[in-house]
């Protein structure tokens, strides 16, 4: 099993690459924020819920995407292994995937971060925005939010598994493919691969 976290801040690359990962070494992509749009776009009150905090560009409570998680590894018991976006975006959430995942026998192999400038972040995003309408992505302000809801909550995450010896950083300035490459080569590096 290979069971990878994509990590980074908003706007860093994690959902573009984790869609190249997940073909190559064929495994589950499991997208907490599509997850998230996808309950939006369906209209249920888990989804109207989220909306509220996720326009302001604010994290919604980590037991509401803890139990998305949880009904996705249900579903999926014979997955190959794992690649994480957008998840576990707090402490909390990293310590309670590790418990499920213990409880699976087949724990984080590693946690890639993605490091970006802030500036190209916000160029990145704002751009996204124009194109797809996304509402997170509109305005520098929620975008600014965004990153400040990352350094606050989200950056003890590779902290946490920086400290079990799992964390491998990535310059995620570049065209796509040489980031990915540099990805590869780091997963395949690893000796357990
Ligand atoms: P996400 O959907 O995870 O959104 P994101 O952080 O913006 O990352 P995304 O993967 O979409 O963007 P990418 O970097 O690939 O989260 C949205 C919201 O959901 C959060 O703010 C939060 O409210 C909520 N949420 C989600 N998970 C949660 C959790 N676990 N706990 C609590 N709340 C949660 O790409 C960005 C743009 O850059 C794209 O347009 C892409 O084309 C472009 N790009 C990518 N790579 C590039 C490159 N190398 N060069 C130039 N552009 C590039």
């Amino acid at each position: 099993m290979l069971n990878i976290i994509l990590f980074g801040p908003p706007g860093s690359g994690k959902g573009t690459q984790a869609n190249l990962l997940k073909e190559k070494y064929q495994l589950l992509h499991i997208s907490t924020g599509d997850l998230l749009r996808e309950e939006i776009a369906n209209g249920t009150k888990l989804g109207l819920e989220a909306k509220t905090l996720m326009d302001k560009g604010e994290l919604v409570p980590d037991e509401v995407v803890v139990g998305m998680i949880q009904s996705k590894l249900d579903a999926n018991k014979k997955a190959k292994g794992l690649i994480l976006d957008g998840f576990p975006r707090t402490v909390k959430q990293a310590e309670a995937l590790d418990q499920l995942l213990g409880e699976l026998n087949s724990p984080i192999n590693a946690l890639v971060s993605i490091v970006v400038d802030e500036e190209e972040l916000k160029q990145r995003l704002l751009l996204r925005g124009k194109e797809s309408g996304r509402p997170d992505d509109q305005n520098e302000s929620i975008i600014e939010n965004r990153i400040k809801e990352y350094k606050n909550k989200t950056t003890a995450v590779a902290t946490y598994y920086e400290n079990k010896g799992k964390l491998h950083e990535i310059n995620g300035v570049g065209d796509v493919e040489t980031i990915n490459k540099l990805i590869c080569s780091t997963l395949d590096s690893m000796s357990k691969f």
